[in-house]
């Protein structure tokens, strides 16, 4: 029973750094300043087809994002365009770095956010809230506008 009680503090363990992350407002040293500004997320007109998540993240230059969640959507890929034989197509990546200028920006025909399986009663509500996730362990939230 020994090796379950360890378990089990190593999960609970785990849930509060988890929580602790999240309150990016109150940031420790160490953590990155990160903001999020004008998040939207463009609904595929085709069913079933991923949509489209785009705004803009701020922080510091060279900071990885490794990942975007939310709890209303299925599964969220990193994007970027790549000439491919002279035409440009959609690649899956594992992490995004913030630019130089301090700024993370998706847009259409460029990096993008791709969205599958969003919740109905999200798309009804006009709103999902994504969760991004950074290679020093900070995070940032934000609500996306959700648009047909
Ligand atoms: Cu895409």
């Amino acid at each position: 029973m020994k090796v379950l009680n360890l378990a089990k503090s190593a999960a609970i363990i785990g849930l509060a750094l988890v929580s602790a992350c999240s309150e990016e407002a109150a940031a420790p040293a160490g953590t990155a300043v990160l903001s999020a500004e004008n998040f939207t997320v463009r609904l595929n007109p085709a069913p079933g087809r991923p949509a489209g998540g785009y705004g803009v993240i701020k922080g510091p230059a060279s900071l990885a994002l490794t990942q975007v969640t939310s709890a209303e959507v299925g599964r969220i890929e990193l994007h970027i365009m790549e000439d491919q034989g002279g035409a440009m197509r959609m690649k899956k990546v594992d992490a995004l770095l913030i630019d130089s200028d301090g700024t993370l920006t998706f847009e259409p025909g460029g990096r993008h956010l791709m969205l599958f399986d969003i919740a109905e009663v999200a798309v009804d509500d006009g709103q999902i809230t994504l969760t991004a996730e950074f290679a020093d362990s900070s995070s940032l939230t934000t609500e996306a506008q959700v648009k047909r």
